[in-house]
């Protein structure tokens, strides 16, 4: 088997499929452009384009995504490599616009990920009820979240913060990172593992890029930008997802600032990311308890004595309203 594809995530997963496929050449999106796509082969990067039905089809699974896998026809006599085939995706992480139901508004953001970083920076963009939903978008598709909450060098004081997430999620592997100081860097590398591929999500201007330049190369660098002084919020530097092969054997996929991840999942999905609440709320006088001012309630029982935050269980309320509409 291709060597050269191993390292890009590559294990046999593929061989049912490729049999009697000879002429086609098995690679690996690594980059999504306007009309084009970056593909990586046995012999090196292509770039390639899909014809007819499939780039007429609306629906945005038929389209290839960065790190898909996919048999490209070679193009000859200066014909272009085309892209036929897209093979089973073994997890798919995609966006649906807030507010929207219809397939049209999905927007898939990669695929065969093996874990998401969900990166706030503390100054500024910390939001626990963004977590949240994000892990509640996570859960059921089979990719591992972390959170790295960047900029510490910026804020002083984030006990507050430590309690919140881990009475969010204890098991939720969580780093803090400083760009500016070197801390919690090396740390997060070693939650990556050889042969991985991990996408990196979160608003414009927390540091994705910044975080994944540390492992990168000098020549394979990525533009970082500085946030915009009036409205604090970032410009968006990195306008196009990309995937990086690390020396560390890691995958990385960068990708433009995305604010708000859309809520798919349905409320046994939000139950996973609850744990805390939901076991305290088998212990709610009445079984539809919405732990506001019911009587016998055990969620508000436990904020009153301390073990859940306020603000913690008013973001369950918050995401269970959301999810209603
Ligand atoms: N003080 C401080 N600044 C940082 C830190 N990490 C990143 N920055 C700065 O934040 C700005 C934005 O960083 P980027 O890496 O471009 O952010 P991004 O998340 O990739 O943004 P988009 O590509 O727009 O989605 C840059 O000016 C960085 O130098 C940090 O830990 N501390
Ligand atoms: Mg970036
Ligand atoms: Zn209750």
């Amino acid at each position: 088997m291709s060597t050269h594809l191993k390292k890009y995530g590559l294990h046999g997963q593929f061989n049912d499929f490729l049999n009697g496929q000879s002429s086609s050449m098995l690679g690996r999106v690594t980059s999504v452009h306007r009309t084009s796509y970056d593909v990586m082969t046995e012999s090196g990067e292509i770039t390639c384009e899909i014809t007819g039905n499939r780039l007429k089809d609306k629906d945005p699974y038929q389209k290839p995504i960065v790190g898909d896998w996919v048999l490209v026809e070679m193009g000859e006599g200066g014909n272009a490599n085309i892209i036929r085939e897209i093979l089973p995706r073994n997890t798919v992480l995609e966006r649906r616009k807030v507010n929207a139901s219809d397939k049209e508004e999905i927007q898939l953001i990669a695929t065969n990920v093996d874990v998401a970083v969900i990166v706030q920076a503390l100054d500024q963009d910390f939001s626990l009820a963004r977590i949240q939903r994000t892990l509640t978008q996570l859960s059921g598709t089979g990719i591992r979240p972390m959170v790295v909450l960047n900029k510490l060098d910026l804020v002083s004081d984030i006990d507050q913060v430590k309690k919140e997430i881990h009475q969010l999620d204890a098991d939720l592997p969580v780093v803090f990172t400083s760009l500016e100081t070197g801390h919690g860097l090396s740390d997060l590398e070693q939650l990556f593992e050889s042969g991985e591929t991990i996408v990196f999500i979160g608003s414009s201007g927390v540091g994705k890029s910044s975080i994944i330049n540390t492992m990168l190369d000098e020549e394979r660098q990525q533009k970082t930008g500085e946030i915009s002084e009036c409205s604090g919020k970032g410009k968006h530097t990195t306008t196009a997802r990309k995937l990086f092969l690390l020396d560390n054997g890691v995958i990385v996929i960068d990708t433009p600032g995305t604010r708000e991840f859309g809520v798919t999942a349905d409320l046994s999905a939000l139950d996973d990311v609850f744990r805390t609440i939901d076991e305290l709320a088998t212990n709610c006088k009445f079984r539809d308890c919405r732990h506001q001012s019911e009587p016998g309630c055990a969620v508000k029982d436990a904020v009153s004595t301390g073990i859940i935050d306020e603000e913690v269980l008013k973001s369950y309320q918050k995401l269970r309203e959301d999810l209603k509409n």
